[in-house]
């Protein structure tokens, strides 16, 4: 199924995200585009949409697995009016946005693994990839990418993440309209951008500790080569995980991949 591009522009028409929207059939990455309309001076909520990615990417020069007519990616501009050490709020609130959008779809199997994946009976079905372009004066823009897998099935996936990743439809059995998905989640994504920006970060943290099993839990961070492990014991603002190590220390990572080394 494609994208119904004329049904899309005006279910968007006046919503905060997507009011302005470049749809490419295909592109290298939405994010990179994304970020060169920031730079253009683009508003706050354009956003760009791809059927499919020659070079999706992923945090650390990964690859994010982009096949067309199956999948979401897509990236939003943000303009935040608060400090750049809180930029790591968005891709929080985001994560938050997604899951409530995916458990509509598939009811208490949704948890957020720290710092961006948000997985669907323990299998990864959405990453997000937040971009800062900051000045002297702060933010001037954040790129907010998300990928979902929708409909890509088992056999579609590639052979090296068919037992981490998942996609709605695999774990729901039933194809799923992308565009009913992507108008539901820019709705979210607007409101738990709002609640952060107007109201601050507290609701928005309370939710993602509550969707996050690693807390409480024995975990491990790498970044690059360097490992911190200890006990999770919450996000600060900057949306850092705090970590308690052996030693009583209390360490706070701001980058890596957490895993949790045994359930407790
Ligand atoms: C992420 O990175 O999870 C961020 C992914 C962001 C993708 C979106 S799509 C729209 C926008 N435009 C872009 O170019 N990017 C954003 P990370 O945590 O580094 O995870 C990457 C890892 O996830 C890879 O190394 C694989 O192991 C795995 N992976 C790759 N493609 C996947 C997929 N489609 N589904 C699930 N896992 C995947």
């Amino acid at each position: 199924m494609g994208w119904n591009l004329e049904f899309l522009e005006k279910m968007l028409a006046d919503k905060f995200i997507g009011r302005l929207l470049y749809y490419y059939p295909e592109i290298g990455s939405t994010n990179d585009e994304a970020f060169r309309l920031g730079i253009a001076g683009a508003p706050e909520g354009a956003a760009v949409i791809a059927d499919s990615q020659t070079k999706g990417k992923g945090r650390l020069q990964r690859i994010w697995h982009s096949p067309p007519g199956l999948n979401i990616y897509t990236s939003i501009l943000l303009r935040p009016n608060f400090p750049a050490d809180q930029a790591s709020q968005i891709s929080i609130a985001a994560g938050v946005a997604v899951a409530e959008i995916i458990d509509e779809y598939c009811p208490s199997q949704v948890q957020l693994k720290w710092p961006n994946d948000v997985l669907l009976n323990k299998k990864k079905v959405s990453g997000m990839l937040a971009q800062v372009k900051t000045s002297a004066d702060g933010i001037d823009f954040v790129v907010l990418g998300i990928g979902i897998n929708v409909n890509i099935g088992y056999n579609q996936l590639p052979q090296d993440i068919r037992t981490i990743a998942t996609s709605l439809a695999i774990e729901t059995g039933r194809e799923i309209d992308r565009l009913e998905l992507i108008i539901r989640l820019y709705e979210n994504i607007a409101k738990c951008y709002k609640e952060i920006t107007q109201r601050g970060f507290d609701a928005i943290k309370e939710k993602w500790l509550n969707l996050a099993p690693m807390i409480s839990q024995n975990v491990q961070v790498m970044f690059r080569n360097e490992g911190v492990s200890g006990k999770a014991l919450g996000l600060d603002d900057d949306g850092s995980l705090i970590i308690l190590t052996a030693n009583n220390e209390t360490v706070n990572v701001s980058a890596g991949d957490a895993t949790i080394l045994k359930e407790s």
